[in-house]
């Protein structure tokens, strides 16, 4: 009986396990991705100028909407074509390319485990070093929402989500091109194990 019940444990867990490839599975996660489902943080690259989609995301956020955000990338990209950034809705309230402070308006993005907040096609000519690139999400500097420095949201007007990045590491790249990102040791293990291990 106790090896059943162990058995059913594990199919559990491994259920829960396969059922979520996303790389980030705690709650209110800002990243950056190469896919709209948040699964794909390290890539390679082939070069020939194949289109490459990159993603920033927000993840199992903890309210019904996103109803405004915010967060700067810092980015390295030697990429023919490095690509710009264009919002999946909203409006950026602030001048710099990099730092967005944006308001969603009448048209929040309603609660999801993947929502895309903004994203860019990039191309490269050359395999290898020559076309790679790295992504870091943090928060604004010298924001007033989030003055401990997190990248966040708001969900319901009043409140501030600040959120936390895959690698549980704003100031070291989160999403990486045809260059080594942060490698987990264990696949098996929790990020929140890992976040733990820092
Ligand atoms: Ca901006």
């Amino acid at each position: 009986m106790k090896k059943l019940l162990a058995l059913t444990a594990i199919a559990l867990l491994a259920f829960s396990v396969s059922a979520s490839a996303q790389v980030d599975p705690d709650p209110d996660g800002f990243g950056i991705y190469f896919d709209t489902g948040a699964n794909t943080f390290n890539v390679s690259y082939p070069g020939g100028f194949a289109p490459i989609n990159v993603y920033l995301m927000i993840t199992r956020p903890s309210g019904a909407f996103i109803r405004a955000w915010e967060c700067t990338i810092v980015e390295t990209n030697n990429f023919t074509v490095p690509g710009t950034w264009a919002l999946n809705g909203g409006l950026d309230v602030d001048g710099d390319a990099m730092d967005f402070v944006i308001g969603m308006g009448l048209t929040p993005h309603p609660a999801a485990s993947a929502i895309v907040l903004a994203s860019k096609t990039m191309y490269g000519a050359a395999p290898g070093a020559g076309s790679a690139a790295t992504f870091m999400v943090k928060g604004v500097a010298g924001s007033i929402s989030f003055p401990a420095g997190q990248p966040g949201y708001v969900h319901t007007l009043g409140i501030n989500t600040p959120c936390q990045v895959p690698t549980g590491i704003m100031t070291a790249p989160q999403a990486c091109i045809n260059t080594p990102c942060m490698v987990v040791a264990n696949e098996d293990m929790s990020w929140s194990n890992v976040k733990a291990l820092y």
